[in-house]
């Protein structure tokens, strides 16, 4: 069995529909890493995989050399599974915010690191960054001291984690390759492993404010990202979620930040907002082993929702990050004003679906 060497091999292998090895795909992940692949030879890559695609056991071999490229986190002695939620992103989706202190009550840790708004879906960075004084990139350090004392921190990304990733999505930006499911597989994925979870649940968002506007794209991803989560060794579940409509009342940083409080303190509940959170995190809990079934999960997500211990948590976080401690009492004292607010007003219909993994098929 011959080992193809250079990376100009490598790239025409794949660009005649071969299938490459996991030590080739580390090669060229070593490569990406320390520069000596260029950003031709990167991008040539990321075009010939958005053309031939990958195997998934390609996928996940890709997934596993960018989750070692850089630093990988670990959590000892917290008492708890590591647990986190990932969206594909959508319009008013502040379901991180209330999910993360939600899980941290019932028992589990959320290390969560988030990113920036894209495209047009807002990023939940953003939204923490009307926070005055919340620190969204802390060190490691902080970060992971944060986790500890309130059980759940929402942060961005350090420089740190997947440095692979970083450059290989700075190049499919530019070069018309962000739409190849491989690769939004490996890069979602990769960070999660990097961030040393036991379990993840993505909500993967449907319909015309998402990026997957129809069901079926939006099932080949969620079916993508479970089949290599699973060989990576992550335990993962999947929801499709709709977002033909903005999810909740609100839309906008420090509105959003609002918003999440309101529905923390039990202050408005919007109901999709509500099925969509009970939904993820009553999963992710079952995933986490901290509830048996979704009936139990349900139950201890609303106990944390009504007892006031998810919005004593989320006080904590923000606590942890240098946000103002009064932020869940006084938001008003601390949130910018829109100067123009706009009522939406959703329907209610069949907001969640559940993924149920099928067992053949590539990523
Ligand atoms: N989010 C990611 O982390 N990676 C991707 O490729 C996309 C969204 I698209």
């Amino acid at each position: 069995m011959t080992i193809r060497t250079t990376a100009a091999e490598l790239i025409r292998e794949k660009r005649d529909g071969a299938t490459l090895r996991e030590e080739e795909i580390a090669r060229l992940v070593a490569g990406i890493v320390d520069g000596s692949v260029s950003d031709g030879q990167v991008a040539a890559f990321a075009m010939a995989v958005y053309f031939r695609g990958m195997t998934r056991e390609e996928c996940a071999s890709l997934t596993r050399a960018m989750s070692r490229s850089g630093a990988v986190l670990d959590w000892p002695d917290l008492g708890g599974p590591i647990l986190d939620k990932h969206s594909t992103g959508g319009v008013g989706d502040k379901v991180s915010l209330i999910l993360a202190p939600v899980v941290a009550a019932c028992g589990g840790f959320v290390p969560m690191i988030s990113g920036r708004s894209l495209g047009h879906t807002g990023g939940t960075l953003d939204k923490l960054g009307s926070i005055p004084g919340y620190d969204t990139t802390p060190d490691v350090g902080r970060f992971q001291v944060a986790v500890r004392a309130a059980g759940c921190a929402i942060v961005g990304q350090t420089a740190a984690l997947v440095p692979a990733d970083r450059r290989l999505y700075a190049i499919r930006d530019v070069t018309a390759t962000v739409d190849s499911i491989p690769l939004i597989t490996a890069s979602i994925l990769s960070k999660k492993l990097a961030a040393g979870l036991d379990a993840l649940v993505m909500d993967i968002k449907v319909g015309s404010g998402a990026f997957a506007p129809s069901l079926e794209t939006a099932t080949v991803l969620a079916e993508s990202l479970l089949a290599v989560a699973e060989d990576a060794g992550l335990r993962a579940g999947a929801l499709l979620t709709d977002m033909a409509q903005v999810l909740g009342h609100h839309v906008g940083n420090a509105l959003e930040v609002r918003e999440a409080i309101d529905f923390l303190t039990g202050k408005k509940r919007e109901s999709r907002l509500h099925a969509v959170t009970v939904a993820l995190a009553s999963d992710l809990l079952v995933l986490g082993g901290l509830a048996r079934d979704d009936v139990e999960g349900s139950a201890a997500v609303e106990k944390a929702l009504g007892s006031g211990a998810a919005a004593e948590r989320f006080t904590r976080m923000v606590t942890a990050l240098g946000g103002p401690p009064d932020l869940v009492e006084r938001p008003e004292r601390h949130l910018a004003r829109a100067p123009v607010e706009l009522a939406v007003v959703p329907d209610v219909a069949g907001v969640v679906t559940r993924v149920r993994r099928r067992r053949s098929g590539g990523p």
